[in-house]
């Protein structure tokens, strides 16, 4: 035997040929060997879940010296790296994606097909990894997926939560959230690296020493330390050799904790002070675009930056002597200002442990930091009480105040006596209890701010944040969202993709805006039956799930109308609901009218204290249950509420759908990803002018979306003469009726006054200004009817969404973060390469 002499990849990988092999008998071999070595069972005593883990850790061996040799490329060739800072990543199953990018999924369902299993059913297996809200999440996971295939060395940093967003269930129509135990089965795709813990110092006080030299220097003293632990999950790009880093810190108690003991009392007391610090990274807070001022929330974000600032130092030590190029060797950007504590963080690192001075560690700070906005929600921004940040981290808060101080004084130098300018812009919010302002802090510590589609990131400069516009115009900018196709096409939907593939080969995989190809076929009548019996099938599938859950199956032939996304009023699924009603009354009324039929689905999670969305959830519930039983409307109107919308979920869900419902008040969604979801699978657009909606039509053409609504900047001009909801209810005999509808009990014969509180935001304040826009959307909706019915024109909308959607591929968003932003180059992985 040949003794492995110094362990490189080429060696080890040569004596493990079984275990990285891409062959049909290796991978049997391989799923075997882990069934035996790391489940301890035979095939005869293997169950489902078995199988899983066994071909999961053989999916991972083929991971392996790709994400080494990646390390050692990065490291070798000094290339700049992106690092990721991110409260959320909402993953998803990783399994199929995995053997998807290795090129090895069909060779994985002959391999188990020959002992008898199937694929399909041992991904069901995996539980879904839930650890975001909604959009931020999951743009973050897209970015991972797609920085790995386009080959640029990244990191993602963010928090392994214990408990990742709640599931949801659906009781007697109301919401219930239970806790997501998500590592109950373990974590076949997580490394845990304790020889990279950082110690996270809280509370404590600072004192300041003055040296011989005259020279001044602070020090954080008494601090309570937390230990940070990193658990690495490899990401893996689309069909090639790059592996980066997602790392997740989990809170561990340190040392100190199991210091002796001298009673039953301090015991106690000791193990309970444990489990506090260990509380860091139990939870996912499940609140999307409202700010939780919690003390545990703001520990949250500390933690995890100041591990991945620590870890981010400790690598660039280890290849540099010098801190001076730090940004050039690294970007970090900020989703959103969970992570804006960054900024602090990192400047104490320079000047306190580093001894760098302080005009030095910031202009290092501001040319590494980028900041991205993603909400203009008034309610999401985060602002923490000054004096909870002093009595947990004291030393982050001066330098906080030392930032505002320079900053104030800038601010001085160009508006001279202007204090009210001063005011407006201060990090630090005044009033009766001072706040921190996490989005001012992220904007003065960056050297590039952007918004998420054209239309938020022109809000950004007009209306969240003018005053920074006019003093830096040049730091602003637009990265208009994007998500990754091998998820949200490859994976979700093999058929179209093979259809695809097979027309114009399998080059939009990589690059989506080769989808223009598929233009030539549009009026090619094998493809557009194709496009047919392909939705009809996804809707197949969907109609299963809706079966098996709800205990009827949908009508294939009725248009599936889907809302899937958080559950918030600027959302507007009650705009929907609304329209449901008003339907249902039209049928009643006139029993010969000729509509098509319709199968509503909504789907999405309320935040467990956001009693609005949640009777929401209740209101959808009970329409359903009145109208679903109705012998009047026969089988024309369906309503069903999917529990428990998540990642894996939305991946049949959104094949199935015939209408997208995009439907938020105009300047409300920041840009919205589900909308370029469903485009991408073959459904059509109900929207408004917001968010990417509008782009989104431009590119398929306003011939081809169903657009309603006012505009952004009507809604402002309504807001600021005056809106009355009423003066719409009156002009609107249907809107009116719905609302009577709702408000006589109709659909709450148990309890008539449950909806008062909806009914009656919408008559006195309509925050979201649904009842102007409801005439206009009935009047889209109508359109949608119409076009159904005639399915060609259906199928040449669906085939121009299609064909021209290659803008909102997530590959496109990462080149210009890398090109306009990071100024990072990509850097390939060679194999044979040995360094
Ligand atoms: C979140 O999911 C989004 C914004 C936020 O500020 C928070 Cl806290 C959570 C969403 C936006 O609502 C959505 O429009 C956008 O597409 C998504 O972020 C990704 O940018």
């Amino acid at each position: 035997r040949r003794p492995m002499a110094d362990g490189t990849i080429q060696e080890v990988v040569q004596n493990h040929s079984s275990r990285v092999g891409m062959t049909p008998e290796d991978l049997e071999q391989s799923v075997l060997e882990h069934l035996f070595y790391t489940c301890g069972k035979d095939l005869r005593s293997a169950t489902p879940l078995d199988v899983y883990r066994a071909i999961s850790h053989a999916t991972r061996d083929r991971l392996v010296h790709r994400w080494l040799q990646s390390k050692r490329t990065y490291f070798h060739h000094e290339a700049k790296r992106v690092c990721y800072l991110s409260a959320e990543f909402l993953i998803g199953r990783a399994l199929a994606q995995n053997l998807l990018n290795l090129g090895i999924y069909h060779l994985a369902e002959t391999s188990l097909d020959h002992r008898g299993l199937t694929l399909k059913d041992i991904l069901e297996e995996e539980l879904d990894p839930g650890l975001g809200n909604g959009g931020l999440g999951r743009l973050a996971a897209c970015f991972m997926e797609s920085l790995a295939t386009l080959q640029y060395p990244a990191y993602g940093y963010g928090i392994r939560y214990e408990f990742g967003i709640f599931d949801q269930e659906i009781a007697n129509g109301w919401q219930v959230e239970r806790g997501d135990d998500w590592l109950r089965r373990g974590n076949p795709w997580e490394v845990p690296r304790h020889e990279l813990s950082v110690g996270v110092n809280f509370y404590g006080r600072v004192e300041a020493r003055v040296h011989v030299d005259g020279t001044k220097s602070m020090h954080w003293v008494d601090t309570q330390t937390v230990i940070g632990v990193p658990y690495d999950t490899p990401i893996l790009g689309y069909q090639n050799n790059t592996v980066n880093t997602l790392r997740l810190w989990s809170a561990k108690a340190s040392k100190e904790f199991n210091f002796s003991v001298f009673n039953d009392g301090d015991y106690r007391r000791a193990v309970e002070e444990k489990a506090l610090s260990e509380s860091i990274s139990k939870v996912l807070y499940p609140n999307d675009e409202s700010a939780e001022g919690k003390e545990l929330r703001l520990k949250q974000q500390y933690f995890f930056v100041a591990c991945s600032i620590a870890d981010i130092i400790r690598r660039h030590k280890k290849r540099f002597d010098t801190l001076d190029n730090l940004p050039d060797q690294i970007a970090i950007q900020l989703n959103d200002t969970h992570p804006a504590i960054a900024v602090a963080e990192l400047m104490r690192v320079l000047i306190d442990e580093e001894s760098i001075a302080w005009e030095k560690a910031w202009e290092l700070t501001k040319a590494a930091t980028g900041f991205t906005n993603h909400t203009l929600l008034p309610e999401a921004l985060e602002k923490w009480p000054v004096p909870m940040f002093e009595r947990l981290l004291p030393r982050i808060l001066q330098i906080i105040y030392e930032i505002n101080r320079r900053f104030l004084l800038e601010v001085h130098v160009k508006w001279p006596n202007d204090d009210e300018r001063k005011r407006r812009l201060s990090i630090i919010e005044e009033g009766p209890v001072k706040h921190v302002r996490m989005a001012h802090l992220a904007v003065v510590g960056s050297h590039s701010v952007n918004g998420v589609a054209e239309l938020h990131s022109e809000l950004v400069c007009t209306q969240l944040m003018p005053d920074f516009h006019d003093m830096w115009p040049q730091r602003f900018n637009n990265k208009t969202n994007g998500v990754t196709p091998r998820r949200w096409l490859l994976q979700c939907n093999p058929d179209l993709s093979e259809a695809l593939t097979e027309r114009i080969s399998d080059g939009w995989a990589r690059d989506l805006s080769e989808l223009t190809k598929i233009l030539e076929y549009k009026d090619d009548t094998e493809f557009r039956a194709e496009v047919r019996a392909i939705k009809r099938k996804n809707k197949e599938r969907l109609a299963k799930v809706i079966e098996s859950r709800h205990g009827f199956k949908p009508n294939l032939d009725s248009i599936f109308d889907v809302q899937v996304k958080r559950l918030h009023e600027y959302k507007r699924q009650l705009l929907n609901c609304l329209h449901i009603i008003a339907l249902y009354q039209d049928m009643k009324e006139n029993p010969e009218s000729d509509r098509a039929p319709r199968t509503f689905i909504f789907g999405g999670k309320a935040a467990p204290g956001y009693m609005m969305a949640k009777l929401h959830i209740k209101l959808i519930n009970d329409v359903a249950d009145i109208i679903n039983h109705d012998p009047a409307i026969r089988d024309r109107i369906k309503v069903v509420f999917l529990s428990n919308y998540n990642v894996s979920l939305a991946e049949i869900i959104i094949p199935g759908a015939d209408i997208s419902e995009q439907i938020s008040m105009a300047g409300k969604e920041a840009s919205g990803t589900g909308n370029m979801k469903f485009a991408m699978n073959g459904a059509l657009t109900v929207g408004t002018l917001d968010g990417a909606n509008i782009e989104i039509r431009e590119e398929v053409g306003a011939e081809n979306f169903f657009l309603f609504g006012l505009k952004a900047d009507e809604v402002r001009g309504l807001k600021g003469s005056g809106y009355n909801p009423n003066h719409y209810i009156e002009r609107s005999p249907r809107l009116r009726r719905a609302l009577d509808l709702i408000a006589s009990g109709f659909f709450s014969p148990d309890d008539p006054s449950r909806f008062q509180p909806v009914v009656n935001e919408l008559r006195n304040l309509d925050t979201y200004m649904l009842c102007a826009d409801f005439d206009d959307y009935f009047r889209a909706q109508f359109e949608v009817d119409q076009c159904y019915r005639d399915p060609e024109n259906w199928t040449s909308k669906v085939i121009e969404n299609l064909g021209n959607i290659g803008k909102f591929s997530s590959d496109r968003t990462i080149e210009q973060y890398c090109k306009e932003i990071w100024n990072l180059t990509p850097c390939p992985i060679d194999l044979t390469e040995s360094f």
